[in-house]
């Protein structure tokens, strides 16, 4: 086995083992969660109206008891395969842009997910007490969750403490989502096919499902208080990035000078954060998550429309359906 294999086989193993080191009261506590099983593998339990896997369950409960956000916090709140590695890139380029030269962005020298930790699968997997002073590299701490925003610890929803969310198409997010967790099962698990995993897909079965509800939880916070969440979307992204990096900035309190502007800051960062940069990086092309997942499995295509490659006719139609269901009257489109 070679490294990049050990660290997507850890992966997995670590998911079961996160339920053999549970203690006697942490077992009783889950026991009462309606439990099922993701289509990469692991025990998924129902918690707080979403599916939480066995991997973090107990650190997302840590999160929620014992994190007290500040003011100044900046928390990307994505749900996976929407954007996060993009979103994590251009949020730290443009926030703490007064912090390096323009050609030593730590981006050059770290992973997108090395700069911006996960709250659950990262900070407090391990430790109920994280030390997150040093968690962010500069000041004001910037960190991330996939959390539902209905399951934020209170005190990022009291706080003055901003979010900045992204979602995607569901098809896109599918088939992205479902690349991924390819790479993982190949090791470990048994196969699942493209059919199977579209079913518990529309059924909302899978880590933060289900999709609708984690992003009208997000969308509709961010109608009702602008200010502190920015809502924004993948495919608007890709069509015109500069807009909304101005508006990220703006939003953030750091927005670009005229000087900057003129000098190109904003174009400097699109392409710095882009899919072809990035991608292309050597940190990016060797290093690891903190998961132990290959830094690569986070690059694969960005393109928008990819699912029309994947999905059958009958599949898009039963996907319309739910588009349709979920969304009606909501105000929200994609
Ligand atoms: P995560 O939530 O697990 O961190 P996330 O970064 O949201 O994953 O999803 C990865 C997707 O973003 C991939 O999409 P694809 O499977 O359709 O290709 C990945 O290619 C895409 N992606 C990664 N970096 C960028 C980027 N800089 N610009 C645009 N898309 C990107």
């Amino acid at each position: 086995m070679d490294t990049a294999e050990i660290g997507k086989a850890n992966m997995v193993s670590k998911s079961h083992e996160a339920e053999v080191s549970w203690d006697d009261e942490f077992q009783q506590l889950v026991q009462s969660f309606p439990k099922d099983k993701s289509w990469a593998g692991n025990n998924l339990y129902f918690y707080q109206g979403f599916w939480c896997s066995s991997l973090v369950l107990k650190a997302v409960i840590s999160f929620q008891k014992h994190f007290r956000a500040l003011d100044s916090d900046v928390i990307v709140a994505t749900f996976p395969k929407c954007g996060t590695t993009w979103l994590k890139a251009l949020t730290f380029s443009t926030l703490y842009r007064n912090n390096f030269k323009k050609d030593e962005n730590p981006l050059l020298s770290f992973g997108p997910h090395e700069l911006v930790r996960v709250f659950e699968y990262d900070l407090y997997l391990n430790n109920p007490f994280p030390d997150l002073e040093n968690a962010s590299l500069y000041q004001p701490r910037l960190l991330s969750t996939h959390l539902p925003y209905a399951s934020l610890p209170t005190s990022i929803k009291d706080s003055n403490c901003k979010i900045i969310c992204i979602c995607r198409n569901p098809m896109d997010m599918f088939i992205s989502l479902w690349h991924f967790t390819d790479k993982l099962r190949e090791d470990k698990l048994d196969s699942v096919s493209l059919d199977e995993a579209f079913d518990k897909f529309c059924n909302g079965i899978y880590g933060y499902g289900p999709f609708f509800d984690h992003v009208l939880g997000y969308w509709k916070a961010s109608q009702e208080n602008p200010n502190k969440i920015l809502f924004l979307k993948y495919e608007a992204l890709k069509e015109d990035i500069n807009s909304h990096l101005k508006k990220l900035a703006t939003f953030l309190g750091v927005p670009f000078t005229e000087d900057e502007e003129k000098q190109g800051a904003v174009e400097e960062i699109a392409r710095i954060c882009s899919f072809d940069n990035l991608k292309e990086l050597e940190v990016n092309k060797k290093g690891f998550h903190t998961s132990g997942i290959p830094h690569t499995d986070f690059f694969r295509k960005a393109k928008v429309g990819d699912w029309s490659n994947y999905l059958t006719p009958s599949m898009v139609e039963r996907m319309e359906k739910l588009i349709q269901e979920k969304l009606d009257n909501s105000g929200f489109t994609f």
